[in-house]
């Protein structure tokens, strides 16, 4: 049976990863920003539900159920606003805006994908975040999240909804990133 790694996220409009990319520029040049590794910016996404490998066979199943928690899920606005990290490995901006809608958008996705059989991980707490940049090793990321801190896009009205395939590297070579793509979508609302 084959199988795709599947997210579902929320993908933020070309001028805001504009305004972010710009912000974001600036970081590269702090110490220690050669050792960390970047997200690329195409990648740029809010995760709402990560899948894992999902057998083909549950594809129409999933896909009928999330278009339904789209449809339910009147549009919202979101903004990208200042910078977090988990511990000494991830850095991220974090979003401001109808957070509570996020959130709702975000269970319902996991929902949809548990009643069609993905077997999800348990439920963590969700916390809206941007993954920038990741380390290896424990990394004072302070800096980073610091001279990011006072950031603040402009706001957008999020109007869908995106099923991603990730597809990891195979080549082998360290530092390749994996190549998201598109591989549904659905409209916010009726
Ligand atoms: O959106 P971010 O970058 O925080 O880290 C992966 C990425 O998160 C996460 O799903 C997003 C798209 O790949 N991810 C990868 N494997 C995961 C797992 N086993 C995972 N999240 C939870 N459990």
């Amino acid at each position: 049976m084959s199988s795709l790694r599947l997210f579902v996220a929320v993908l933020p409009p070309e001028p805001a990863v504009q305004e972010l990319r710009r912000a974001v520029s600036a970081l590269h040049a702090l110490p220690g920003a050669d050792r960390l590794r970047w997200t690329a910016v195409p990648n740029w996404h809010f995760t709402l539900a990560f899948l894992g490998n999902v057998d083909e066979e549950l594809l129409p199943e999933l896909h009928t159920r999330l278009a339904r928690a789209a449809r339910r899920t009147e549009p919202f606005p979101l903004r990208l606003h200042g910078a977090g990290r988990f511990g000494g490995r991830a850095l991220w901006t974090g979003a401001a805006g109808a957070l509570d809608t996020l959130r709702l958008l975000a269970e319902r996705a996991d929902a949809a994908a548990r009643r069609s059989g993905v077997p999800m991980d348990e439920h963590r707490r969700y916390s809206p975040h941007l993954t920038l940049a990741r380390s290896r090793t424990e990394t004072d990321l302070r800096p980073f999240a610091e001279a990011l801190g006072g950031f603040e896009g402009t706001s957008w009205q999020v109007g869908e909804v995106a099923l991603v395939r990730s597809n990891l590297p195979v080549s082998g070579v360290s530092g390749e990133r994996p190549r998201y793509e598109v591989h549904a979508s659905w409209a916010l609302g009726r």
